[in-house]
């Protein structure tokens, strides 16, 4: 789908506080060579910028290789290219051929599930899409009406039950209802919090497999949102998913405002899921494409 734009501008925007917590690693390393005591004074930056261990250890390993394999590096460059090798070739998000497409949206709490939800489903519109939402989060009280405030802005229904309806239910009518209407797209938005973890998961997974059932390939995506604001904690959030459901890519949310932008690198290191978009705001326009090529540029901006 190329409907998501990825926006330079805007993506060096939502890096600024990231970039702060980098103290200028960019312009630290402005017109230097790519040494041993370079590699240090890299490895201390992105220590103190959520990077976290794990991938602060594979980039400056990727480093020593090139100071060994070349002399005259810049040092600049060569950390670009680690950065580069480390987060991969971009992954879009899945293609719609002869639809539904329908997109899983989990995570916990409070971390831009249903934002995101209207975001994608405001592009996939522009994009001259039909979509259709379904209100699977019927644990919080104010949930289902949350999503219907989109829907309406949206122009576009929501599948909801009655209150406190069974989750799996309410992904079912939506899968009867977006079969019916022969819609493009369905986006399930689901609960973040249960009574415990293990009944969240259990929820969950009933209501991939009452999708799976109704449509055999589908959910296309089951999107992970994560908050780029928690940095090392969303990497648990993920370890937790994971376990119960196969997650096809990372929605990470709010990447604006958060210093720990470098859970991007953290992510891509110890998970190796692929962030496919991120939100770069609270307005329906702000989701971006994850472009690494891009990201890494913003992170290594000179200007704060
Ligand atoms: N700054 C910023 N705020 C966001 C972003 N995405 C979501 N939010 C805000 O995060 C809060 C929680 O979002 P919500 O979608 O209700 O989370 P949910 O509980 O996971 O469904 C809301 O105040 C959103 O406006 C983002 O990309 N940037
Ligand atoms: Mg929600």
């Amino acid at each position: 789908m190329g409907l998501f734009k990825t926006t330079a501008g805007a993506m060096r925007r939502s890096l600024s506080r990231t970039r702060s917590a980098l103290k200028g690693l960019g312009t630290v390393l402005l017109g230097r060579q790519l040494d041993a005591s370079v590699i240090d004074d890299i490895e201390r930056h992105l220590l103190q910028a959520d990077v976290g261990l794990a991938a602060t250890e594979t980039i400056v390993a990727d480093l020593r290789k090139r100071v060994l394999a070349e002399s005259g590096v810049d040092a600049q460059d060569a950390l670009h290219a680690a950065i580069i090798n480390l987060l991969g070739i971009p992954q879009p998000l899945a293609t719609i051929t002869d639809g539904p497409m329908v997109l899983l949206v989990t995570g916990v709490n409070g971390v831009g599930k249903t934002t995101s939800v209207a975001k994608i489903a405001h592009a996939l519109l522009a994009d001259g899409r039909s979509v259709l939402l379904a209100a699977a989060d019927t644990f919080r009280a104010g949930a289902v009406a949350q999503l219907q405030v989109w829907g309406e802005r949206l122009g576009i229904d929501v599948i909801s039950g009655p209150p406190e309806a069974d989750p799996a239910a309410v992904a079912f009518d939506a899968m009867d209802a977006a079969i019916a209407r022969s819609v493009d797209v369905l986006l399930v938005d689901t609960a973040g919090r249960m009574h415990n973890e293990k009944g969240l998961m259990r929820e969950l997974v009933k209501i991939r497999d009452v999708i799976g059932k109704r449509l055999p390939d589908a959910p296309h995506e089951v999107l992970l949102v994560l908050d780029a604001t928690q940095g090392q904690n969303a990497i648990a959030q993920a370890e937790a998913f994971r376990k119960s459901v196969d997650i096809t890519g990372l929605f990470l949310a709010k990447l604006d405002g958060s210093a720990r932008g470098g859970v991007v690198l953290a992510i891509a290191d110890e998970l190796g899921l692929p962030v496919k978009l991120v939100g770069v705001g609270e307005r329906l326009e702000d989701v971006e494409v994850f472009q690494p090529e891009q990201f890494t540029k913003a992170l290594l901006a000179h200007e704060p």
